[in-house]
Formats: structure tokens, C-alpha cells, sequence
């Protein structure tokens, strides 16, 4: 099982990319806009298979071109090193 973040800095790289830390709970959270729905939704399914593949799920709610996005590996309780592997794809894949 993956074992909780203890260095954090591990994080920084994201929150300089618009990720940020989730008051209440250890987890990160970003927005993602598209073009429009097509490029969220195609956004949304290649993030998907690579989740799937990582056995690591994100927690996300999408409106027409805007995905939002928060991640926290639940078994941890809190941020793990699958957290920053799946934030860096959906960064990736968003470029
Ligand atoms: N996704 C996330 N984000 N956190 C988890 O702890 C987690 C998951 N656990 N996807 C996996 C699935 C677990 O529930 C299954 C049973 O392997």
C-alpha cells in the first residue's frame, strides 16, 4: 500500500502549476478548462485510462469544458506518491 507523502516538497512542482492543497483534508485540488466539451470530455477518458491502469481513481466533477479535479489516495488517508504521479499525467495531458 502506498505509504503517506512525508516530503512534501514533493508537491511544489504542482501547487506551481495551478494545483492546490484541499482545506479540511489532505489532498490537492485544479481546474482544468478546455476548448469545450469534446476536449474535456477526450481529456477526461485519457485520464481515465491511465487511472484505471495506476488502480488510482480521481475524485472529479465536470461542467461542459470545466473538470474539477481532486486527488487523495483514500486507503492512505491522505496525499501519497500515486497522488503526484496521476496530478503530473492530467498536467501532461493537458497540454
Ligand atoms: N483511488 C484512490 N484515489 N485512492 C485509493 O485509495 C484507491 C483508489 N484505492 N482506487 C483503490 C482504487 C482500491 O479501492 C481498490 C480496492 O484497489
Amino acid at each position: 500500500m502506498a505509504e503517506k507523502l512525508t516530503d512534501r516538497t514533493a508537491l511544489d512542482p504542482l501547487l506551481a502549476t495551478g494545483w492546490a492543497l484541499v482545506e479540511g483534508r489532505d489532498a490537492i485540488a485544479k481546474e482544468f478548462t478546455f476548448k469545450d466539451f469534446n476536449a474535456a470530455f477526450g481529456w477526461m477518458t485519457r485520464v481515465a485510462l491511465v487511472a484505471e491502469k495506476m488502480n488510482h481513481h480521481p475524485e472529479w466533477f465536470n461542467v461542459y469544458r470545466t473538470v474539477k479535479v481532486t486527488l487523495s489516495t483514500h486507503d492512505a488517508g491522505g496525499l501519497t506518491e500515486l497522488d503526484v504521479k496521476l496530478a503530473r499525467r492530467m498536467d501532461a495531458f493537458a497540454d
